[in-house]
């Protein structure tokens, strides 16, 4: 049985995670996450009941019931770095004893769906729509810290990109990574295109956005925009967290996805920041079929 030492799991004072600083019992198995710590009141709205409400850095954290279902609703900041936090935290009040400090017998499956907010790449995917990350491309570098990396990733997806869009060596390696297939299909009727995200790992530079200081190469979003693979999966848009959640989880043995509401189309150069309604409209359907 794997036993967890203070340093590697660290709890606070009054029993919670280092982080999160939720306590095990005031988890659910069904979590929505979002980014922004205020989108959490905007989900909560829509419960019944609530029973927690707990608040540390940008990690805002409710538990309540929607329609009956118990579900907590956590955000988790910008990018993979936070996922990293979140998701080992979240597994670690599911499936290690906070008292023993010992890995749980029994394992507890969560199940996870990340609703956000993104860039479209393509014509297909207009602001307003709703997009599932049904693959993920990870420019972050997370996953590649963990044993099982290359047993949960599609490898000949990644050399096909890289070829494409001729990666420069001195960044991270790309990991691409399903959602969980069966939770694509339980949230992902109609109105949902599924498609393949880019988690970048920074809003500018990263994502292909030239302020002040010039790109390294100024061409990777066309060669992106263009790269198709061999099944016709084309990339469709970019967030910032989706590769982590689905790697991660998939490691742990979680269920997760993410999608999210195209708020920008950056090949025609347009950004639409009034989105409340449209976020609120996903986070609806969410609730419905988690
Ligand atoms: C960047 O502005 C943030 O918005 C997107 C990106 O993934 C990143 O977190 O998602 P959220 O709206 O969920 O935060």
């Amino acid at each position: 049985m794997k036993h967890f030492p203070e340093s590697e799991l660290i709890i606070n004072q009054d029993g919670s995670a280092f982080h999160l600083h939720v306590r095990p019992e005031q988890l659910s198995d069904k979590i929505i996450l979002v980014g922004d710590p205020g989108r959490v009141d905007l989900v909560a709205s829509f419960f019944d009941t609530k029973e927690c409400d707990i608040s540390s850095r940008e990690f805002h954290t409710i538990t309540g019931t929607y329609k009956g279902k118990r579900i907590t609703v956590v955000s988790h900041g910008i990018g993979t770095d936070n996922i990293d936090i979140v998701v080992n935290e979240l597994d670690a009040l599911a499936n290690i004893d906070f008292e023993t400090r010992n890995e749980k017998p029994e394992f507890r499956q969560l199940t996870m769906v990340r609703i956000g907010t993104s860039g479209g790449l393509q014509p297909h995917v207009p602001i307003g729509t709703f997009v599932i990350s049904e693959k993920s491309i990870g420019f972050d570098g997370v996953l590649n810290f963990y044993a099982g990396r290359n047993e949960v990733c599609d490898l000949e997806f990644e050399k096909a990109f890289c070829d494409f869009v001729e990666w420069n060596s001195l960044w991270a390696a790309p990991y691409v990574i399903d959602a969980d297939k069966e939770l694509v299909e339980q949230i992902g009727k109609g109105e949902m295109v599924k498609g393949v995200t880019i988690s970048a790992n920074g809003f500018y530079g990263p994502q292909g956005r030239e302020l002040r200081v010039p790109l390294a190469d100024k061409n990777l979003n066309k060669k992106i925009e263009a790269f198709k693979y061999k099944d016709g999966h084309v990339i469709t848009n970019y967030e910032m967290e989706s590769s982590a959640l689905a790697g991660l989880s998939k490691l742990m043995g979680h269920k997760a996805m993410t999608v999210c509401t195209i708020i920008a189309n950056r090949v025609a150069h347009h950004a639409n920041s009034n989105y409340k309604n449209s976020i609120k409209d996903l986070i609806e359907i969410v609730l419905d079929r988690i």
